[in-house]
């Protein structure tokens, strides 16, 4: 069995575009420590195989520090490492695999033709592929490698299993099944897909390294997998230094709404990245500003969405002969005409919110 370590989908550099400035800069800063603690982990777990699955960049004009770290941490290494691009990353005469001088014991693939490479001295050979522009046809269609001797055959490649449609490499099972190899270390897809296997074929891909957003939820990391021939033992080790998560909670029957928040969330989330979604129905708006001065210093940065519905009778000034009067009425014959239950939500909403305006209340932030 060989020890292999897999991570994919790291998106170096990304934007971090809902974070201000300075709290992206250092999500990116922490988005390079994933290398270091990934190095460490290879270290410590005795993995003889460093596995990268594409989109290891967000984007083809990475950082000088991203470049050094590159550098520095896979030079560390005294396993070889291999890198698949992606679409995010993909090779290119320009690209900054192309560019960056990378220590001896990393490998490009730089072809979407599947190469090999054999490692004679861990018996075991490493197929792969990489995408040469931002999209990829079916790399594995038609591919078949023949068992030599004992070798453990590993494959390295970033696409899609069961998209049939995607841009991005689709694979299928059946190619899987037929491709020859023990273990197929896949990327692309951002959240991890357990052990899967198609006929003697082991196949999985961990997610993204760290969340980068609320479709980016919990726990994320890289695989640890020991390959045999037709068989495989994979376990997933948790990596990232923030966490997304989303927390709904439901202030009906609430006497205190900051009491249900605080019980609702968990103590150690100083770290995390959290968005609380207020629900149910309510006899007045709850003031999110004032929560999210409360519970904002909880977390390293919060959200607060208010999707509760008013008790108040919303509709009950339609009569009056008044601007406010003619705006309900309006709104109301549009409610009532409307069947739909998300439309109508939207409707009682958009009262809400002119209402608020009409009678010169403090807008209703989503923060
Ligand atoms: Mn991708």
């Amino acid at each position: 069995m060989i020890r292999i370590l897999h991570a994919a989908d790291l998106h170096l550099d990304s934007a971090f575009e809902a974070l201000s400035d300075a709290k992206a800069a250092l999500r990116r800063s922490e988005q390079r420590e994933l290398l270091l603690k990934m190095a460490r982990l290879a270290e410590t777990s005795e993995a003889r195989i460093l596995l990268l699955a594409g989109d290891l960049l967000d984007s083809e004009s990475p950082y000088m520090e991203t470049v050094e770290i590159f550098q520095q941490v896979f030079g560390s290494l005294e396993i070889p490492v291999f890198i698949s691009p992606g679409n995010h990353d993909y090779w290119s005469p320009r690209s900054p695999y192309a560019r960056i001088k990378m220590p001896e014991n990393v490998h490009i693939f730089k072809s979407e033709t599947i190469q090999c490479v054999e490692l004679p001295e861990l018996g075991a050979r490493v197929w792969g592929a990489g995408f040469v522009s931002g999209s990829a046809p079916p790399l594995l269609s038609g591919f078949r490698a023949e068992k030599s001797g004992d070798l453990v055959d590993i494959m390295l490649i970033h696409g899609q299993v069961g998209a049939k449609d995607s841009s991005y490499n689709p694979i299928t099972e059946e190619e899987l099944a037929g491709s020859g190899m023990d273990y197929v270390a896949l990327g692309h897809v951002h959240t991890y897909s357990g052990p899967r296997r198609a006929g003697n074929t082991w196949y999985a891909w961990p997610g993204c390294t760290e969340g980068r957003g609320f479709d980016e939820l919990g726990e994320k990391g890289a695989i640890l997998a020991d390959v045999g021939i037709g068989q495989c033992e994979i376990s997933f080790i948790p990596l990232a230094s923030r966490r997304y998560e989303i927390v709904e909670v439901d202030i009906t029957s609430a006497t205190d709404i900051a009491a249900a928040l605080a019980n609702a969330v968990p103590d150690d989330s100083e770290r995390d990245i959290f968005r609380i979604v207020l629900k149910g129905e309510c006899s007045s708006e709850p003031d999110i500003n004032q929560l999210y001065r409360q519970f904002s210093q909880r977390f390293f940065e919060l959200q607060i969405r208010d999707k509760t519905i008013l008790r108040r009778d919303i509709w009950e000034k339609a009569e009056e002969d008044t601007l406010r009067g003619l705006f309900l009425t309006k709104l109301r014959r549009m409610y009532e005409a409307e069947s739909g239950e998300k439309e109508r939500e939207k409707i009682v909403q958009a009262a809400r919110w002119g209402l608020r305006a009409l009678e010169n209340g403090e807008e209703l932030y989503t923060i």
